[in-house]
């Protein structure tokens, strides 16, 4: 038997699903999950020494690749002083630094230890500052495990929010609405009968959730000035999109600067991190300073800021992310070409440094109905066909991919190839 599923009949004796995250687990795409043990540069070997060029990047994070040697030396510098203090250190203002002076919102930020950290902390301290509890979010967007976001559509567009869970009562998100991505006009509708009730509305700027889907002309501006003309809080989700969309977040990209933003992956490097940050008088809101509690044994953790830094300072050099782009748009495109030749119906989306493959006919995809009426089984052919192929996708239809600083010509090529003779398997 490989060693792989040796690992994987322990882990599920031992771990739910055998998995310390459920999107690890293949289910979606069927088939056994993968035990991986070294990464370098855009590849990665599974635990019977098996080679893949990477696309998940650990869903993100890893956007200067794996084991950088740079940022390696940087942790390993770091953690030979000591793993953690439980006290102020000086990489947490370096980090801190860092990102205010790369994110336009930010005046100040808090770091954490996850995406939903950041995103249940900035709800709170929302809430606390408008006083008002309602919140808005968007059907396909996900913010982390926070209760009062595991919240889907009511049965109307703008009912209140029902349970999307399992253990999450309907109290906790009485107060959700969900609404329609890319849907200016539910958006417009939704705050002219609750606005004034309405604490934050919070977005992913780029949809990664639901595969890789760009905001639509006109719908960021949308969300802006309803948020603005009714008192409520703009958040904008970045745990994906910070640094993987643009050097300054989507935030950047677009020209629209939120009044709370969440960050995580890449500004960790590897490790796990969250913060987020925004207009000096809502984070002054938090403990120790004003009455909102929010706090993290962890956070500010020594060796994660070192490896945040270092990973941000690659991205964020003069042309890197530039290159970055370049190299997606030629992987994406280089795909599509393969699909056509091949007559596989495919759309390609792509922002920044994600991309997104959709099994559909029916392109561009702009809305989450149009992802949910993909051809999910054309996908799982195609993502066990490219594994075969020493090509690691998303084991998920719905996950969107990454591509590094690492993925040089051979590494697209080899992802060119894989792809020519899968679409001719598929
Ligand atoms: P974490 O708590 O997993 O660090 O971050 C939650 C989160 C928040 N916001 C956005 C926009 C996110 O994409 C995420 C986490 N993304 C998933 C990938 N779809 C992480 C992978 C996983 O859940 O294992």
């Amino acid at each position: 038997m490989q060693r792989t599923q040796e690992l994987f009949q322990q882990a599920r004796e031992l771990i739910p699903g055998g998995v310390n995250s459920p999107v690890r687990a293949f289910k979606g795409v069927g088939g056994t999950p993968i035990f991986f043990e070294r990464g370098e540069g855009p590849y990665m070997w599974d635990a019977d020494g098996k080679r893949y060029v990477d696309y998940v990047c650990s869903w993100g994070p890893l956007v200067a690749g794996h084991a950088d040697p740079d940022i390696m030396k940087r942790v390993q510098e770091t953690a030979a002083k000591g793993l953690s203090f439980g006290t102020p250190v000086e990489g947490e203002v370096d980090l801190a630094r860092f990102l205010v002076n790369q994110i336009p919102s930010l005046e100040m930020a808090r770091l954490v230890n996850s995406g939903t950290e950041a995103t249940m902390s900035a709800l709170r301290v929302a809430r606390a500052h408008t006083g008002r509890n309602k919140i808005v979010k968007f059907q396909g967007n996900y913010h982390g495990h926070v209760d009062a976001l595991l919240a889907q559509a009511g049965s109307g567009a703008l009912t209140l929010g029902v349970p999307g869970c399992p253990g999450v009562p309907e109290s906790v998100v009485a107060d959700t609405i969900a609404l329609p991505y890319n849907d200016a006009e539910a958006v417009e509708q939704c705050f002219n009968e609750h606005g004034d009730d309405i604490a934050a509305l919070i977005v992913e700027p780029v949809a990664g959730n639901m595969n890789c889907v760009p905001p639509e002309s006109g719908f960021l501006e949308k969300l802006r000035e309803v948020t603005q003309q009714h008192g409520s809080l703009l958040i904008f989700d970045e745990v994906m999109t910070g640094f993987r969309v643009g050097p300054q977040g989507a935030q950047g990209r677009y020209g629209i600067t939120p009044d709370l933003t969440c960050l995580g992956k890449v500004i960790g490097g590897g490790m796990p991190v969250g913060a987020f940050g925004g207009r000096r008088d809502v984070m002054e809101q938090l403990a120790p300073v004003g009455g909102v509690y929010q706090a993290g044994t962890l956070a500010g953790n020594p060796v994660t800021m070192a490896a945040g830094l270092a990973t941000l300072e690659k991205i964020t050099a003069p042309g890197a992310f530039e290159g970055l782009e370049r190299t997606t748009a030629e992987i994406a495109d280089g795909i599509k070409q393969r699909a056509d030749a091949a007559g596989v119906p495919l759309a390609v989306n792509q922002a920044g440094s994600m991309f997104g493959l959709f099994f559909t006919d029916d392109a561009p995809v702009t809305r989450f109905e149009q992802v949910k009426d993909c051809d999910l089984e054309a996908f799982n052919r195609f993502f066990h066909a490219m594994l075969e192929e020493g090509v690691y996708l998303a084991p998920a239809a719905f996950e969107a991919g990454f591509v590094s600083l690492a993925h040089d010509e051979t590494a697209v090529q080899e992802t060119l190839d894989a792809a020519e003779r899968a679409f001719a398997r598929v």
